[in-house]
């Protein structure tokens, strides 16, 4: 009989002690088998233990068994009220929503200014008429180099210079390429520009080994050197506002003849002299020419009937002036901080 007592006083400390420690349905529902399960409960075996006691013990142990399972039913079922209660709060503080709170910012980026400059200067060509072109930037011998009268002895074609795939066949080291392509399937009179990625075995804080040009082609009847000089000032106008000048020096390159490069007005200092253009007043921009017989011969076309003209730029040297950066490999880091900034 005192064994009994002793055990239910054990029980209802360690049950005492065990409803504190609940703090999830899942325990709690533990904790409501372990006690009132039918099969295995602790109840159920002190009244399995009731049938083994003295009959006259009985009625006073039942009591006692009883309140005990009365205790526990109880306190589970207030247990569970406020489990359920806390439940509830956390599930409307959940779906509680302020709509006078400032939303979460998105993790917005921008369009790279490489992106931006390139759009810029297509508009320009394509409000005076031009067309967009492209073409492989895995390219063979003879339209990167040996169509556009590039000499087997010309350093660009160094493999210090050059990236080789094969003997023949390289990464394109400037667009004009795509103009072989384009004259050797359309028939003139036309205007395009072509930009795109190119390759140049070079690395340094205004040299990358991968950047952009955008060139430009022109051929026609009667297509002269003043239609390449006016093209360029409306260009460099629009580009760099209405107080860019524009300067022509002879200069040489292989497809075209006469050769010039272009340089525009400083856009720091409007030509006075600072640390953008060194002191000089001047940028060097573009190159630009008209285009050598031989490159038409190249490509099946009578230089005594058309004549042309082309031009060149390097897309990074124009967003590092319009947007002051200093250092090209910038614009390759993909860093969050530098593209998230330019729009
Ligand atoms: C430049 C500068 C000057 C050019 C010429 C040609 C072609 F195919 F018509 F001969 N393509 N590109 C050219 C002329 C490119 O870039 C600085």
């Amino acid at each position: 009989m005192k064994q009994v007592l002793d055990k239910i006083a054990e029980y209802r400390r360690e049950f005492e002690e065990e409803l504190k420690k609940v703090d999830a349905f899942k325990s709690f529902e533990d904790l409501r088998v372990k006690y009132l399960g039918r099969k295995g409960g602790i109840l159920k075996s002190l009244l399995d233990l009731l049938k083994t006691v003295d009959k006259k013990d009985r009625p006073v142990l039942g009591q006692e068994i009883n309140r005990f399972k009365i205790f526990v039913e109880q306190a589970l079922k207030d247990l569970e009220e406020s489990l359920s209660r806390k439940k509830a709060e956390l599930e409307e503080k959940k779906r509680f929503f302020d709509i006078s709170l400032p939303g979460f910012p998105l993790l917005e980026g921008g369009k790279h200014p490489l992106t931006i400059t390139r759009r810029l200067i297509e508009d320009i060509f394509i409000a005076m008429g031009y067309d967009v072109a492209s073409g492989p930037e895995v390219e063979s011998d003879w339209y990167n180099f040996e169509a556009l009268g590039i000499p087997k002895t010309h350093p660009a074609r160094d493999t210090q210079d050059t990236f080789y795939i094969s003997d023949d066949v390289v990464l394109r080291t400037h667009t004009s390429n795509v103009q072989i392509h384009v004259m050797k399937t359309r028939k003139p009179p036309f205007k395009v520009i072509m930009p795109g990625r190119v390759y140049r075995k070079d690395a340094d804080i205004t040299h990358s080994p991968m950047f952009h040009q955008i060139e430009g082609l022109v051929v026609g009847e009667n297509v002269t050197f003043q239609d390449l000089k006016g093209t360029l000032e409306i260009f460099l106008k629009r580009l760099f506002g209405k107080n860019a000048r524009l300067r022509l020096r002879p200069s040489f390159f292989p497809f075209t003849e006469p050769s010039a490069e272009v340089d525009v007005s400083c856009i720091m200092c409007g030509g006075e002299g600072c640390r953008v253009c060194k002191g000089s007043g001047w940028l060097e921009i573009l190159g630009a020419g008209m285009v050598d017989p031989v490159v038409f011969e190249n490509v099946g076309y009578d230089p005594e009937k058309v004549s042309g003209f082309a031009f060149g730029l390097g897309v990074e040297r124009i967003a590092m002036l319009k947007f002051g950066i200093s250092d090209i490999r910038l614009f390759f880091d993909n860093d969050i901080r530098f593209l998230r900034q330019f729009g």
